[in-house]
């Protein structure tokens, strides 16, 4: 299903679907694989009772399911707690991972879905390496959609063309692009991308662990950072999105209190959600943030941290 425009304008900054040309492009080990579409072919295997290739043919005669999600970038996985805020919201469609399980048929002792990538490249010194993430099964069943078109256009090839898995409330370094095979184990791979980078130790955890479930995190869109602006009345305005549905919202100009902000309801989807406050800004300077609340009680942290509260800078005349 598509969802309507909660913001309105489809080109603001703030749109609830990020125009294709504004989404941020991630990609390790270099320029994307060149990849024919007649030519490519996804294979299911490993704790299987029936291995799959499938064709593009074959993958679009299945059932199409369209999902609308936020997809956010974890950041640089050497600096794990700076703030990047790379993200959009993004209407995919394809064929849930589900599907394509029940017609390969998982056997009992399969725990463990990997998901590989075409491209491979050089990354941190090291050559020749491939792109793998994994889920548990039970979670990548019940989530991972393989996904063939962004917005309602085909992936670009820097987005994953033909087929990307798009593993909706978790970061985006699990939304494998150029998706070419999916193998089922009963453990989890030992990889450069899986167990050696992206992993951190989350509060009330003792170890380290994949780098999945996104953090409840906020940003002003409206007014943009650095901008100038006119004083007087104004609207504050941004989007929050976390891993369950944002609850509150709050903004703070300047050394003022945080003062709620209107927050519009996540939806059947895990989306981002749109916030503003009406705002009268007097001339000069001014320092504006923002702070999500999530519905199982995080809030981003003050500083230090990737998803720490937003901030931004305009000047009002
Ligand atoms: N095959 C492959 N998949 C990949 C990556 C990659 O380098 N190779 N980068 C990951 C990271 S870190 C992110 S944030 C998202 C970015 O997706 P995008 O470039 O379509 O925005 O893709 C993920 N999937
Ligand atoms: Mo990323």
């Amino acid at each position: 299903m598509s969802e309507k425009t909660p913001s309105g304008d489809p080109t603001a900054p703030d749109a609830f679907l990020t125009p294709v040309e504004h989404v941020f492009v991630r990609s390790h080990l270099g320029a994307p694989p060149e990849l024919d579409a007649s030519a490519w072919t996804l294979t299911v295997e490993g704790l299987v009772d029936r291995p799959l290739r499938l064709d593009l043919p074959a993958l679009r005669a299945l059932t199409q399911t369209r999902l609308t999600a936020v997809h956010e970038c974890f950041g640089n996985p050497f600096r794990p707690d700076v703030p990047t805020r790379a993200v959009a919201n993004l209407d995919w469609s394809g064929v849930t991972l589900s599907t394509v399980l029940d017609l390969a048929g998982p056997r009992p002792d399969a725990r463990h879905v990997w998901f590989e990538g075409a491209d491979t490249g050089t990354f941190a010194g090291e050559s020749e390496v491939t792109y793998l993430k994994d889920l548990p099964l039970a979670q990548a069943r019940a989530e991972v959609l393989l996904a063939h078109t962004m917005n309602g256009e085909p992936l670009l090839p820097r987005h994953g063309f033909p087929v990307r898995a798009v593993a909706p409330r978790m970061f985006g370094t699990n939304s494998v692009k150029w998706l070419t095979r999916i193998v089922l184990a009963a453990d989890r791979p030992d990889h450069m991308f899986t167990t050696r980078f992206y992993t951190r130790t989350l509060p009330g955890e003792s170890e380290p662990g994949p780098v999945r479930e996104i953090d409840v995190n906020s940003k002003l869109l409206t007014p943009g950072d650095g901008r100038r602006v006119r004083a007087g009345a104004c609207e504050l305005a941004g989007r929050a999105w976390s891993f369950t549905e944002v609850v509150a919202v709050e903004i703070a100009v300047d050394d003022g209190p945080w003062q709620p902000a209107v927050l519009e309801p996540r939806g059947p989807h895990p989306t981002w959600q749109r916030f503003a406050l009406p705002y009268d800004l007097a001339p000069g300077p001014h320092r504006i943030r923002s702070r999500a609340t999530d519905t199982v009680g995080r809030v981003q942290p003050p500083t230090g941290a990737r998803n720490a509260v937003h901030e931004i800078e305009v000047v009002a005349s």
